[in-house]
């Protein structure tokens, strides 16, 4: 090394230890943090903020909104960190050491959902125009935190984040899962747990597909053999089991607490054996069907020329409308195999003006672009491309979901332990790298509402098994629904994901292990 070097080398160690001592702290980099889904923006300032006991919440103003937005985060920070952060409310900035929550409405690039985070030696200030900005934003809090802030119990500090400023905000704003609790059910508190999931992700809608072939999983007050035989079983022949309306109405509300909508299914006219098995009348041969606990798709259907249906159907939407805040209902309409199609199409119609009707607007499986679509109705496209480019050139919004890369039911590859592999199999790398307004021609961004990821439980019955499929492929959904496709890459996303590791780790989620991805990576911090 020659001598200039060495002494250049000397030089910057000596005015890093000065800086270090000066501050008492070592640099950050906030533009190296695993923040997933990435930020629009982030521009590192190279020091720390540290959470102390001293450390509060504070919110502007006495909005029991933004209150209970900052217990959220206190309630997520001091178990692991045994701060004790308190929520308070304030009109002014507080002192330093605290974390400041407040809505501005000035900066609309930001949206309903974006926010700004400011981190500074001394403070943390999240600016958003609307809660919604807010609760996202607390999710980047706790992820630029070390993983092990999301453990159970307390764990040793110290607790810094690197300083800096994140502009942030989606690029979708429907960005979901689906979870069918027909084929298997998962009861209240598995499903809270997922909604807790897609929280941290800030994803924004779970679309529960509550009825099918093998089962009804929502009580109807009007027709309640619905539940009370058809809730009875599921694949393989287990208990099955249903929600309540007082159950799904709290399901509903963890959602909303989240800044998540719920999205209720009632798939028809075919995946419909549960509601045959449970109603005689509901069947063209007048017989009640057997219950089913196959894996078989395509074999049933409502009979579409008697009025009873349509007053079965009507009384369905009527009592899941209300129990509904979010505008949509979706009515299926996938695989209606043994309907004919003149019968169809007047069946999807008739079914979505009923729907609006009842005030709701209609999303349906991508077959339903085959009938006359109403005008907010959206075409979930899973399978058949021509089928959502029909309804794009009838003026609808598409949700993109294509099996091919978003079904999470998909085998990871052959040696999968659970899933299936009609669409081929999903790794981890194939389930990120794609761009849903690169799919078709026709279907481009300014036609699609935005992605969802289902996950059908043909194969899987418990929690266990049900995150072996979705993580940890969901965290890369999240990505594409709201970061930018610009600033998205598999070689630089895989880094963070595996990082996201320890956090998945953390909350408790049996993930995956994916091959294609270096776990072993270990957290920065
Ligand atoms: N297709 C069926 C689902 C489920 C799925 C399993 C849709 C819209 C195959 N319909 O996907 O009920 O059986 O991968």
């Amino acid at each position: 090394m020659t001598k200039t070097k060495f002494k250049n080398l000397a030089l910057g160690g000596f005015i890093l230890a000065a800086f270090v001592s000066q501050t008492g702290c070592k640099p950050t980099d906030l533009s190296k943090e695993n923040l997933i889904p990435k930020p629009v923006s982030v521009v590192a300032t190279g020091s720390s903020f540290d959470l102390t006991d001293q450390t509060d919440i504070y919110v502007q103003g006495e909005a029991a909104e933004l209150i209970q937005i900052g217990q959220f985060l206190a309630d997520k920070l001091n178990p692991s960190t045994g701060l004790g952060i308190e929520v308070k409310t304030t009109i002014e900035a507080p002192g330093p050491g605290n974390i400041f929550l407040s809505l501005s409405g000035t900066d609309a690039e930001l949206g309903n959902e974006g926010y700004e985070l400011t981190i500074t030696d001394k403070s943390v200030n999240l600016v958003a125009n609307q809660p919604a900005g807010l609760f996202r934003g607390i999710q980047s809090i706790r992820q630029i935190l070390p993983s092990r802030v999301e453990m159970a119990d307390k764990q040793k500090g110290p607790w810094k984040l690197a300083t800096g400023t994140i502009r942030d905000y989606p690029s979708y704003g429907y960005r979901g899962s689906m979870l069918d609790v027909a084929r298997h059910f998962f009861g209240v508190e598995d499903v809270k747990n997922l909604i807790d999931q897609l929280a941290y992700y800030k994803m924004n809608v779970l679309h529960l597909h509550l009825s099918d072939d093998q089962g009804w999983r929502i009580e109807i007050k009007s027709w309640p053999n619905l539940t009370a035989h058809g809730g009875k079983t599921e694949v393989g022949g287990g208990e099955g089991g249903f929600y309540t309306q007082e159950q799904y109405s709290d399901i509903v509300k963890y959602a909303q607490d989240r800044y998540i909508t719920i999205v209720p299914e009632i798939d028809m006219p075919g995946h419909t054996n549960a509601a045959l098995a449970s109603y005689a009348e509901l069947n063209c041969s007048g017989k009640a069907t057997e219950l089913y606990t196959g894996r078989e798709v395509g074999f049933s259907t409502l009979c579409t020329n008697k009025e009873v249906t349509y007053k079965f159907i009507d009384d369905v939407i009527r009592e899941l409308a209300a129990l509904t805040p979010g505008e949509y209902l979706h009515i299926g309409g996938d695989e209606s195999h043994v309907t004919k199609i003149e019968d169809y199409i007047p069946f999807m119609n008739r079914v979505q003006d009923m729907v609006i009707a009842h005030g709701k607007k209609v999303f349906a499986w991508d077959e339903i672009a085959l009938a006359t679509l109403k005008p907010n109705t959206v075409v979930q496209y899973w399978a058949k491309a021509e089928n959502a480019v029909k309804g794009v050139e009838q003026g609808a919004k598409v949700l993109i979901s294509p099996a091919k890369y978003a079904y999470l039911d998909m085998q990871y590859d052959s040696t999968s332990t659970y899933g299936l592999h009609w669409a081929g199999y999903v790794e981890v790398d194939k389930g990120y790298n794609w761009d849903p307004a690169n799919l078709e021609p026709t279907i481009k961004k300014e036609n699609i509402i935005g992605i969802e990821a289902p996950l059908w439980t043909e194969t899987v019955g418990t929690r266990e098994e049900a995150e072996y499929l979705i993580f940890p492929r969901l965290l890369g959904y999240a990505e594409i629904g709201w970061t930018p496709t610009e600033l998205r890459s598999w070689d630089e996303y895989k880094i963070r994901l595996a990082n996201h590791g320890e956090r998945m780790k953390a909350m408790k989620i049996s993930f995956y292990p994916s091959k294609l991805v270096n776990w072993d990576a270990k957290d920065k911090k």
